[in-house]
């Protein structure tokens, strides 16, 4: 009798230590999604959705429509944009590490074209594209888990997939580390696109895709956020010195890779492609087409700070122009501002 209670309690034991192996060896139980569902957030450039503040995985439902609009591309310029969300770049999306992510996918039914969607977060065929595959007026759905941190970028996929995307299909999906991103005072989502139409640039009125353009690699506009002008006048971004900014930009080409830069500046802090990484003190950062990167800056001085693609025929005349207007008393031990102008004695040239 003595000897069956002992084995069965060895049985029992043997049972919790198997329990307890079989937890630690799947991560699974520890990162099942926890809790109800939540509907995720979405917002339009170029705003970012609230941090995450959860301390475990959930089930995130993430409920996307394609929208194909006509939109200002300039002034007075317009073009057929296919969108995600209703928005250049599509719906910004933000998830943590370990989050089980059901995607929906609906293709709005005024929408001419099939649709899909690749996600660069998700590890599986396509990044979602096979099983997105959606006709106007229907909607699909998978899930897939946030298995890797960074900053990713997603895109139609749907053939001729160089249209699709220059036609404005793309956004970016945040992949929070569990612990977050350190806290900032500012957020933003910056997109590049390169755009190719029949006419020239700014010629005036609805301007259809030029496919010879496309596969010539000449642009006709080179943007952030969908058009020239997104970020200037009343949009440009704003902020007042002494603020922490963080900038998720990204590039969805079709083709050409951005040098992003911030005149005025110095990227105190670059993760470099969207990655775990930084680098330090950088003053303009390449952004792969079909890439993204987080770059972080304090505003120290108030000014109009200019976000430009440093291959500069493109910001002067395709449209690569933003602001990030700072306001606050100035700090003349930074920066003083012209202190003197004058005309100085003739003499030779210099280098004679
Ligand atoms: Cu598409």
């Amino acid at each position: 009798m003595k000897r069956k209670s002992n084995s069965l309690l060895y049985y029992a034991l043997a049972c919790a230590m198997g329990a307890t192996l079989a937890g630690n060896a799947f991560a699974g139980d520890a990162s099942a999604p926890q809790g109800e569902p939540i509907k995720a957030v979405l917002t339009a450039p170029p705003m970012v959705p609230p941090p995450i503040t959860r301390s475990t995985p959930a089930k995130v439902i993430v409920d996307l429509e394609v929208v194909e609009k006509e939109m200002k591309i300039s002034e007075g310029v317009t073009y057929n944009f296919w969108t995600f969300g209703g928005s250049v770049p599509g719906s910004f999306i933000r998830v943590r590490q370990g989050d089980t992510v059901e995607f929906h996918l609906k293709n709005h039914h005024s929408s001419h074209m099939p649709h899909n969607i690749d996600l660069h977060a998700v590890t599986g065929t396509g990044g979602g594209a096979e099983a997105t595959f959606t006709l106007p007026g229907h909607e699909t759905q998978f899930t897939f888990k946030a298995l890797n941190p960074g900053l990713y970028v997603y895109h139609c996929a749907m053939p001729p997939v160089g249209m699709h995307i220059a036609n404005g299909m793309y956004g970016l999906i945040l992949v929070e580390p569990p612990e977050g991103l350190p806290k900032v005072d500012k957020e933003f989502y910056v997109m590049q696109g390169d755009f190719y139409t029949e006419g020239k640039y700014g010629e005036p009125g609805l301007q259809p895709f030029s496919l010879e353009k496309a596969i010539d690699e000449h642009p006709t506009y080179v943007v952030f956020n969908g058009a020239e002008g997104s970020l200037t006048g009343d949009n440009a971004l704003t902020a007042k010195a002494g603020e922490s900014i963080r900038m998720f930009v990204g590039n969805g080409g079709p083709n050409l890779v951005s040098s992003f830069h911030v005149i005025g500046e110095i990227f105190d802090k670059v993760y470099t492609e969207g990655g775990s990484k930084y680098q330090e003190n950088v003053q303009t950062t390449l952004v792969p087409a079909g890439g993204a990167t987080i770059v972080e800056f304090k505003a120290d001085v108030p000014g109009n700070f200019v976000l430009v693609d440093h291959s500069i025929f493109r910001t002067f005349h395709k449209g690569s122009l933003g602001i990030l207007k700072v306001d606050g008393e100035p700090k003349h031990d930074i920066y003083t501002g012209q202190q003197s102008s004058k005309e100085y004695p003739q003499g030779e040239p210099a280098g004679k």
